[in-house]
C-alpha cells in the first residue's frame, strides 16, 4: 500500500454513478492509495460538499488530510503528483505527449459528456446532433490512439494513463447511452481499435469494481431524471 499516511487521509465524496468521479478512484486504486468514499444523495447535496467546493457546488472532491482539491482532471494530476513513487505514473514525462493527452482528455470531456447527457434525456437538445458528436469524437479518438499508444495496449503506453482514465471513465455511461437512445457508439467495425482498448480497459484490476454496469446506470439515470423533474416542477 502507499504511504497514504492515516486512514483517513484520503477521502473522495463522490457518486459510484459519477464519470467524474470513477477516474478519481481508479486514479488512487492505481497508485494503491486506501481512501474513503463519501457517496452524496442525488438531489440532495451535503454540508460537506457545499464546503468543500463553494465555488461549483459539484462532486468529485478530493480530501487529502482535510484539505479539498476539485475538479477530476486536477484530482488525477495531484494524486499523480502526491504518489509519483507509488505505481506507474500516470501522465508522461515528455511535456508534449503531457500536452497532447491533456487535449485529447479536455475534448473528451467536451464532446461526450454533454452530448451523452442529451442522449439520456438529463438535458434538452437535439438527439440526432449529440448522436453525431458523440460519433465524430470517437473517431477522432480512435485516430489519437493509434498516435499516443504506439502499438502498445493504452493511450499511456504499457499501463492506464491520464487520457485513459478521462476516456475509460464515461465507458459506463456510454454503454446506457447506448441502451436508452437505441444507438450503437462502440463498433468493433468502425472503432476497431477502441473497442480493443475498452474491454482491456474495463478487465483492468483498478477499474472492474468501480465501473458500474450499463443496465445498472440505465435504472439511475431514471431515478435521476425523476429527481430532475420534480425539482424543476417546485
Ligand atoms: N468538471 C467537473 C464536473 C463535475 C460534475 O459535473 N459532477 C456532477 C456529478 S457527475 C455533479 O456534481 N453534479 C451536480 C450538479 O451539477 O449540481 C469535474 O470534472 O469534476
Amino acid at each position: 500500500m502507499a504511504s497514504s499516511g492515516d486512514e483517513k487521509a484520503v477521502r473522495v465524496i463522490g457518486g459510484w454513478a459519477s464519470h467524474y468521479a470513477i477516474r478519481v478512484y481508479i486514479a488512487l486504486n492505481l497508485k494503491g492509495v486506501e481512501y474513503e468514499f463519501l457517496q452524496e444523495v442525488v438531489g440532495n447535496k451535503s454540508e460537506l460538499l457545499l464546503k468543500s467546493n463553494p465555488v461549483y457546488k459539484k462532486f468529485p472532491v478530493l480530501l487529502h488530510h482535510g484539505k479539498p482539491i476539485a475538479e477530476s482532471m486536477i484530482i488525477v494530476q495531484y494524486i499523480d503528483e502526491v504518489w509519483a513513487s507509488d505505481g506507474p505514473a500516470i501522465l508522461p514525462a515528455n511535456p508534449y505527449a503531457r500536452a497532447i493527452e491533456r487535449f485529447w482528455a479536455q475534448y473528451t470531456d467536451d464532446k461526450i459528456a454533454p452530448a451523452s447527457a442529451v442522449l439520456r434525456g438529463a438535458t434538452n437538445g437535439d438527439k440526432d446532433e449529440a448522436a453525431s458528436q458523440v460519433s465524430t469524437a470517437l473517431q477522432n479518438l480512435e485516430e489519437a490512439f493509434v498516435k499516443c499508444s504506439q502499438g502498445k495496449h493504452y493511450f499511456g503506453g504499457d499501463n492506464i494513463g491520464f487520457l485513459d482514465l478521462v476516456l475509460g471513465s464515461h465507458l459506463g455511461w456510454l454503454k446506457a447511452v447506448e441502451k436508452i437512445a437505441g444507438v450503437k457508439f462502440l463498433d468493433e467495425s468502425q472503432l476497431p481499435k477502441l473497442t480493443t482498448w475498452a474491454d482491456r480497459f474495463y478487465a483492468h484490476p483498478a477499474v472492474r469494481d468501480v465501473m458500474p454496469e450499463a443496465d445498472r446506470l440505465v435504472e439511475f439515470n431514471a431515478h435521476l431524471i425523476a429527481v430532475l423533474k420534480a425539482k424543476a416542477s417546485k
